[in-house]
């Protein structure tokens, strides 16, 4: 690129992120639009469904609560080979709603349920974010186009608990603003899992996450957060990605909780949500990308269960994530493991 176009370009991105910075969105063809949204996926009698995609009228039996960490362990993993399944068909051309349909059967090919499908009338069974889509997005027969970012974000229900995990990916080639978003990204989501430890204060986890993205020049999302995880989809405690004072409690040993950054190119902010009632864009406009894994706390330590384990050996182990790290092998403040149900 000629240094003409580059300075050009430059004063695009300039006027795009400036504060409270107005885009005509019907009118600019650089933005997302919103494509056709096909019929539900069915899925088979043989899948045990979550409380809210069943009859209100019917019951469902109580778990027994003892296998409660070997069943996260299993719908992480679970969670894990769908989400890398369905990233593989990335590719210019197709699109999100083919990228629903592979991740539907490959959740139904482990025995499990997609969690997102009727979860508050959500309509598919992944989320896939595109651009500056920050999360939420709604898959649907935009095609990708190379130089797009995506992200897909699996969620599955499997033996009465929810894994859910995400990863942003690029659409053949793309800018080197966005392939650095991407990459600070992912390794601001490892910088907040490597503080997770039993008793350790929960913000540790925000506050390493910001110290690492924001000195790029990138927003952290404040608006969506963490969550705990496990019979429920969504429970206590949120997570925030940036440091909250009043995020003070301790990590409690044997519970389970996602970490997902959603960091934006420009600002933090969100804008106004699409008509569909759930894709949430940048408000500058400006790209977003996210990683997610869930996460075990360890009374010394962190087992990441969506992630394979030669990448968290890999990561927790480079010495740019030491920083701040609670020392091994000195287990504090271990509390009893966490009841469920
Ligand atoms: C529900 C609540 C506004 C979440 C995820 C919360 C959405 C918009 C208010 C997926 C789908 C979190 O954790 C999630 N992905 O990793 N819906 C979600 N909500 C919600
Ligand atoms: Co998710
Ligand atoms: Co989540």
């Amino acid at each position: 690129m000629s240094r003409r176009q580059d300075k050009r370009k430059q004063l695009r991105r300039k006027a795009a992120t400036a504060p409270g910075a107005r885009v005509d969105l019907a009118r600019d063809p650089g933005r997302v639009r919103a494509g056709r949204i096909s019929p539900e996926l069915a899925v088979p009698p043989g899948i045990r469904r979550p409380p809210y995609a069943l009859d209100p009228a019917s019951l469902q039996g109580a778990t027994p609560p003892g296998d409660f960490i070997e069943r996260m362990r299993a719908a992480g993993r679970a969670a894990r080979e769908v989400l890398d399944e369905t990233g593989a068909a990335v590719a210019p051309g197709v699109t999100t709603d083919e990228l629903d349909r592979i991740a539907h059967a490959a959740y139904l090919a482990r025995g499990g349920y997609p969690s997102t499908l009727r979860y508050r009338g959500y309509p598919k069974s992944v989320c896939t974010s595109v651009n500056e889509v920050i999360c939420h997005g709604i898959p649907d027969d935009r095609p990708l186009v190379e130089g797009d970012i995506v992200d897909i974000d699996v969620t599955i229900y499997l033996d009465g608990v929810h894994g859910d995990c995400n990863a942003t990916y690029a659409v053949g080639a793309i800018d080197d603003d966005s392939a650095r978003l991407i990459e600070v990204t992912h390794e601001s989501m490892w910088h907040g899992i490597a503080q997770v430890r039993g008793g350790e204060p929960l913000h540790n986890v925000g506050r390493a996450i910001q110290r690492h993205a924001e000195p790029h020049g990138f927003g952290v999302v404040r608006t969506f957060v963490g969550h705990g995880i496990g019979t429920e989809f969504h429970t206590a405690p949120s997570v925030p990605h940036y440091y909250d004072p009043t995020a003070n409690q301790p990590m409690v040993a044997g519970t389970t909780f996602t970490i997902e950054p959603m960091i934006n190119l420009g600002g933090w902010e969100v804008g106004t949500i699409w008509p569909d009632g759930w894709t949430a864009p940048t408000r500058d406009g400006s790209r977003s990308a996210q990683f997610e894994h869930t996460v075990l706390v360890l009374p010394d330590g962190v087992d990441v269960l969506t992630a394979w384990p030669h990448e968290t050996a890999r990561w927790l182990r480079s010495p740019e994530l030491q920083e701040g790290r609670p020392q091994e092998g000195r287990p504090r403040g271990v509390a009893a493991p966490a009841a469920v149900d």
